[in-house]
This record gives structure tokens, C-alpha cells and sequence, in this order.
């Protein structure tokens, strides 16, 4: 099953919004016979293309998937179809389809040709890299994750508002490979005016995600960098803005009017535009006054933190939660802690937000 998600994360970044799976074909003897991934949206499921890559007869073997078999017919025929039709006897599976037209008719369907049906090995691990895939279809909702690069108390740039480089260049890195897992970049207009990013992907073979843009008021630069228009970019501004103002910006940008809340744009609405865009997955990659506002909304899903071992001190520095106040620990927000890994000299920090 390990193999099967590290095969499934092949495709990472060119799937959405269908789910990550990989597939691996065995013999009696634990001798891989085949194996194969969902590379591509609206291409072959992972298991139609571990079978259909070998030429060695598979009556008799087993099959390893981390997602249910599909059941329907959509861009491809049924891969439980084909795994009965080649006489695969045994099929292993990480966890259920949270798709409803799927969702237990692919282990019917299997168990009523005589296959034997295993379900839920490493399911913790499979979930967790389905979790996009999971919040699409059991919220409607994108999964939000919460992107920062702090010092060890927390800071993400010093009073007079220096921040270059708090974490070093394998954390950077890291952001890079972030950048192609998911469907959207967000920030705001204050970062896009104070740091002119280009919120692009520059890894070998990524691919840039959406950029959006929160800017209630139309006021970022029309050169910004992320206009630059190599992927799709969305900007979400106030209700009120002028068809005029909007004109000013390039033709390719796509705005979304949103109402306002407290004089900001209404994050809630804001999540359900972007989603009706075809987003499921959003990397907040901004500054701590959108970082709160995701965390009091209680929008954000995942938090990850990039901690460099470096001490800014209390009253110097801006926090990654600006403004954000909790008077007893017992109201804290809380997160469980999914992954901690050392990188270089820093520590990136993984978890999932449980209070909500
Ligand atoms: C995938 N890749 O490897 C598996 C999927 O639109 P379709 O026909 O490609 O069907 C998509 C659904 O198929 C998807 O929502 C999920 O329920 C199921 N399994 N999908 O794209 C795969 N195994
Ligand atoms: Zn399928």
C-alpha cells in the first residue's frame, strides 16, 4: 500500500479534481507483476493502467489500489469490470470512494464475481493523501491550508517589517513542491503590493497553480507579478468596484465580485465563488492579517509551518496570527499534528486544525 500512495503522489497536481491512485499488480509469491497510476484528469484510472500494461496473464493474481474501485461508467469504463473480466482473484483496497455513485457498488461488484475483497489498509495514510479529493465530496467545500515561514517565537518579520530569509533554501524549496499539489494559490493585495511575488512553480515538471487575489478595493498594480499570465488567475474584490476599474487590468484575469464584511471581503462567500470556480484545494500563501481571518472563520483545514531556529523576540516581531487572542488555554485553537520533518536547519510543521 505504500507503494500504491507513493505511485499515487505521481500524479500530484494534475488530477484534481479527481483523486490521487495508484495500483499494484502481484503474484502468490509477492513477485510485482505490474503497476500503474491515475497520471492524468480524464486519462485511465491507476488499476486500468497496471493491467493493461502487462501482457502477463493475471488469472489468479491480486491487485493492490489505496481507493475503491470504480463501478461507473464516466470518461473510462468500470475498472471493476476489468479486474473481473482478467480474473484477478484477490483485491486489496486502501479505503472506500467517497464518491456516492462508487461508494461500495465497486466492492459489491467485485465480491459478486467471486473475488475476495479486503478493505482499509493503511486507511489513516490513504485519507490523508485523498484529503482534497475527501472534503470535495463529503463538505463541497476546497481544503484550506495555511502556509508560513516563522522564527521560533512564531514571527514571520521583524517591526520595520524585514522578513527575507527567515527559513532557508530547503524550506523554499519545499514551498515549490507545495505550489504543484494544489489547485490555487491565494493571497492578498497587501502582500502582492508589499512583495510583488510571482507565486509561481519552479520545479522540474510542476505546473503553476491558479493565483488568487483577495483586493477589496482594486488597489494592487496592474504589472503585478502575478498577473503575469502563465496560469489562470482570479481576483476577488468588493461588490462595489466599477466595471471601469476592472478594466484596467489584463483581459485574461478573471474577477469575482464578493460582498463585503466589516469593510473586507466575506471570506465564507469568498471560499464558496472560488469553489463554484472548480477549486478544491487552496495553499493561503499571505501575511498574518489573512492568516487570521482563515483561523476566527474557522476556514482553515491544515496548517503548515515552516519553523527556522532563529529568535526575533517578543515585542519586535509580527506574529503568523497577527491580532489573533485566546485568554485561557483551554480556548485555544488546536491541531493535531500529522508530520514534523527536519529540513536542513529548520523544521517544517504539519497539522490539521480540530477545533472548529
Ligand atoms: C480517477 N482515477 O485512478 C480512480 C478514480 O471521471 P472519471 O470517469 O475519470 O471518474 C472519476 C471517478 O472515478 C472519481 O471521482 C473516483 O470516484 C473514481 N476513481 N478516479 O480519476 C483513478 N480510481
Ligand atoms: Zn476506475
Amino acid at each position: 500500500m505504500r507503494r500504491c500512495i507513493k505511485l499515487a503522489k505521481k500524479g500530484e497536481g494534475r488530477v484534481s479534481p479527481n483523486p490521487l491512485v495508484g495500483a499494484v499488480i502481484f503474484d502468490d509469491d509477492f513477485n510485482i507483476i505490474s503497476e500503474g497510476y491515475h497520471q492524468k484528469y480524464g486519462e485511465n484510472h491507476a488499476e486500468r493502467n497496471a493491467i493493461l500494461k502487462t501482457n502477463v496473464d493475471l488469472k489468479g493474481k491480486s491487485i493492490i489500489v489505496n481507493l475503491e474501485p470504480c463501478s461507473h461508467y464516466g470518461k473510462t469504463p468500470p475498472c471493476a469490470d476489468l479486474i473481473i473480466e482478467k480474473g484477478i482473484k484477490k483485491v486489496i483496497i486502501g479505503m472506500l470512494d467517497p464518491n456516492p455513485i462508487v461508494c461500495g457498488n465497486g466492492v459489491k461488484k467485485l465480491k459478486e464475481a467471486g473475488i475476495e475483497v479486503i478493505v482499509g489498509i493503511l486507511e489513516r495514510e490513504c485519507r490523508e493523501l485523498n484529503k482534497f479529493f475527501l472534503k470535495d465530496f463529503l463538505e463541497k467545500k476546497p481544503y484550506i491550508t495555511i502556509k508560513t515561514a516563522t522564527t521560533l517565537d512564531g514571527k514571520i518579520a521583524t517591526k520595520t517589517g524585514s522578513s527575507k530569509w527567515i527559513t532557508d533554501e530547503a524550506s523554499r524549496l519545499e514551498v515549490q513542491k507545495l505550489r504543484n499539489r494544489y489547485d490555487a494559490i491565494l493571497t492578498s493585495s497587501k502582500t502582492v503590493i508589499k512583495d510583488n511575488p510571482s507565486l509561481t512553480c519552479r520545479i522540474k515538471n510542476g505546473r503553476n497553480p491558479v493565483r488568487i487575489i483577495l483586493d477589496t478595493n482594486l488597489t494592487t498594480p496592474v504589472d503585478s507579478k502575478v498577473y503575469i499570465d502563465n496560469a489562470k488567475i482570479i481576483v476577488v474584490t468588493g461588490e462595489n468596484i466599477s466595471d471601469e476599474k476592472i478594466k484596467k487590468y489584463s483581459e485574461n484575469i478573471k474577477f469575482i465580485k464578493c460582498k463585503l464584511k466589516n469593510g473586507h471581503i466575506d471570506l465564507n462567500i469568498a471560499v464558496k465563488l472560488i469553489y463554484q470556480e472548480g477549486i478544491k484545494s487552496i495553499l493561503v500563501e499571505s501575511g498574518s492579517i489573512l492568516n487570521k481571518a482563515f483561523v476566527e472563520e474557522n476556514l482553515a483545514d491544515n496548517l503548515i509551518q515552516f519553523i527556522a531556529p532563529k529568535i526575533l523576540g517578543d515585542k519586535e516581531g509580527v506574529s503568523f496570527i497577527e491580532g489573533f487572542e485566546r485568554f485561557k488555554i483551554s480556548e485555544c485553537n488546536n491541531l493535531n499534528i500529522t508530520s514534523t520533518k527536519r529540513l536542513k536547519n529548520d523544521i517544517m510543521l504539519i497539522g490539521d486544525f480540530t477545533s472548529k
